[in-house]
């Protein structure tokens, strides 16, 4: 899954793509290095972010996916309406990650249209999230986080086999929590749903290789974060750097036979 931000502020591509044909040829270069699918988002949900209205989630993203019918797209929004307009420019799978408790317009409307959902793990909101999170055990209390969310959404008439699960890396976590994350990741596996793992470049990976202080992480760090999170069962890997994770996944996948 090809990472395509239209904002100015993202935590490492904020600014590249916010020009709609900016966007749309970053898009159509993911998808040529072999990019399944591209994850359009409008608003930043980095830590400390604040989150934008819904006109100017709409005014970035709908030119973007207006380019972009006839190509496989996810939308990454919390905000019913901006995946209403994605849908009907050809979207095929909402990525909330709020996992439906954002707008309650959300699920009524994935369930109708049949499309994609990813429900992620966020402790709290992006504007506190990262300070001194707390967990009996991260990992446990993810999985039953991801089970009652998975359950929920049935509930509302979405089908199961249209959904996928995300431990949210980042999102509420230390760098211990979301190695645990990765490195148990068969316990999420385990709930019968795909895992999708969005490690890329995210300051974990920098403040492993030294940087304490560090708010991003190499192309290199990331590839390396996607490729142990493949071999514990992920399925879907979001990734800014394409070409990078294409190829080091295909060997990756090649070696598991
Ligand atoms: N991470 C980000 C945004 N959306 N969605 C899912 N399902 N999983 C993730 O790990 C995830 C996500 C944050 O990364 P990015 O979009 O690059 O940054 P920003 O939120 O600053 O735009």
């Amino acid at each position: 899954m090809g990472v395509v931000n239209v904002t100015p502020d993202s935590f490492y591509d904020g600014g590249v793509n916010l020009h709609p044909a900016a966007a749309v040829t970053a898009a159509q270069a993911m998808l040529g290095e072999g990019a399944a699918i591209v994850d359009v988002g409008g608003e930043s949900t980095r830590p400390g972010s604040l989150g934008v209205p819904l006109d100017e989630e709409l005014r970035r993203v709908v030119p973007v996916l207006e380019h972009l019918v006839g190509e496989p797209v996810s939308i990454d929004t919390s905000k019913a309406e901006v995946a209403r307009r994605a849908l009907e420019l050809g979207a095929e799978l909402v990525n909330d990650v709020t996992a439906l408790r954002g707008d309650p317009g959300l699920a009524p409307l994935v369930a109708e249209s049949g499309a994609y959902l990813c429900l992620m793990h966020m402790l709290g909101v992006p504007r506190t999230m990262q300070v001194d999170p707390d967990y009996a055990d991260v990992v446990s209390d993810v999985k039953a986080f991801l089970e009652e969310r998975l359950a929920f959404a049935i509930a509302c008439g979405i089908r199961e086999q249209a959904i996928c699960l995300d431990p949210g890396i980042g999102f509420g976590k230390t760098v211990e929590q979301n190695l645990a994350l990765v490195r148990r990741l068969d316990e999420l596996v385990a709930i019968g749903r795909p895992v999708l793992v969005g490690f890329s470049r995210k300051s974990s990976l920098g403040r492993i290789l030294g940087d304490p202080l560090a708010t991003t992480g190499t192309a290199a760090a990331s590839v390396g974060a996607a490729v142990a999170a493949f071999d514990r069962g992920a399925t879907i890997l979001r990734a800014h750097d394409v070409r990078e994770h294409v190829e080091a996944l295909r060997v990756a996948r090649a070696v598991a036979g």
